[in-house]
């Protein structure tokens, strides 16, 4: 049985005491944005007649693997991991559709010069929407390809301007058992679902905050309103519905890493020599291939070696996994 006391009630955020307008000017915002965003790229999601008309420019993102076919938006948007909602994939993707993600806030505090609750909509009109076609390999050792639609975590830091004492960042998922079912008990997982990155890692390029994804906004079930992405890491690091953003000096103790630590380890780093104790991580079933395609070889740091391999140049890949 699970007892809940009134100071464990979350307040109710500021987010959702603002005026409706407002909400409709962001999701406007997002729409326009995306347009604009989509517009000046070549995809196989833009309609070429839009991309005419519209005729806005926007810089094509040098960290999106161009060359790489992105997986089906259906089986993406229907096999999702999302366990404040359901355990597997489909009850996920269904009792997402539950979730309000408007409005919305984040709370950014600790180590940094600006703290403050930004709505969305301040966020995204201070960045560049970018289109990012990434690979994402789940610990469960399935992986995917999605083009993702959003900016770099590091343009949102450098206004908040992190204090130097700052060597961590912690992330929380929205906590609303209301509509996050799971969230009523703590059998399984602790609740809200945290995740962290050391701070070079936070400021890497390619660590991205998503708003879209397939040239759209962001479906619920995979994360909306704003998710963070790293895709040199395993998908769990990936964390949905962010409602907080931490600056620390230590480092956060992370939902998975806390359940399970000798499964999941805090860096999570995509590594093939590095088994989890109940099976191999040396391939990966594709998502969306056939039934003859050969599962393909995981590489290290999910590809993104060249990028990434920098940030742990004299650490123990085993010891710290
Ligand atoms: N809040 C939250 N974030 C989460 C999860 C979750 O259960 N809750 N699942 C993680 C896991 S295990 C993966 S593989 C990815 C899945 O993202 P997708 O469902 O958009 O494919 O989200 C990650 N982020
Ligand atoms: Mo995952």
């Amino acid at each position: 049985m699970i007892i809940k006391t009134h100071n464990q009630i979350p307040k109710i955020p500021s987010s959702e005491i603002t005026d409706p307008l407002i909400f409709k000017e962001r999701r406007k915002i997002i729409k326009t944005m995306l347009a604009m965003t989509v517009a000046g790229m070549v995809s196989p999601y833009t309609k070429a007649e839009s991309a005419k008309s519209k005729g806005a420019t926007v810089a094509k993102s040098k960290f999106s693997n161009a060359s790489l076919t992105p997986t089906s938006a259906e089986l993406v948007k229907n096999y999702t991991n999302y366990y404040e909602f359901a355990f597997d994939k489909e009850g996920s993707t269904q009792l997402a559709q539950t979730l309000r993600t408007d409005p919305w806030s984040v709370e950014i505090s600790g180590e940094v010069e600006k703290p403050g609750a930004y709505h969305l909509e301040t966020i995204l009109r201070q960045q560049t929407l970018q289109e990012r076609i990434y690979r994402f390999r789940c610990v469960e050792a399935w992986s995917m390809v999605v083009p993702w639609v959003g900016f770099s975590l590091a343009d949102l830091l450098k206004i908040v301007k992190p204090l130097s004492t700052a060597k961590f960042v912690k992330f929380t998922t929205l906590y609303q058992p209301e509509t996050m079912l799971n969230q009523r008990s703590t059998a399984m997982l602790t609740w809200p679902y945290v995740e962290g990155l050391r701070i070079d890692e936070a400021m890497h390029p390619l660590t991205m905050l998503a708003v879209g994804m397939y040239g759209d906004v962001l479906p619920k079930q995979n994360g909306a309103p704003l998710r963070l992405v790293v895709p040199w890491k395993y998908g769990f690091k990936s964390i949905k519905a962010i409602v907080k953003i931490e600056l620390l000096k230590k480092p956060p103790l992370t939902t998975w890493n806390q359940s399970a630590p000798h499964e999941y380890g805090f860096y999570a780093n995509v590594n093939p020599a590095i088994s989890h104790p109940r099976w191999s991580q040396n391939t990966e079933r594709q998502l969306g291939s056939g039934f003859f395609t050969p599962r393909r070889q995981t590489e290290l740091f999910n590809g993104y070696g060249e990028q990434v391999a920098a940030l742990y140049r004299d650490m123990d890949l085993q010891h710290f996994f």
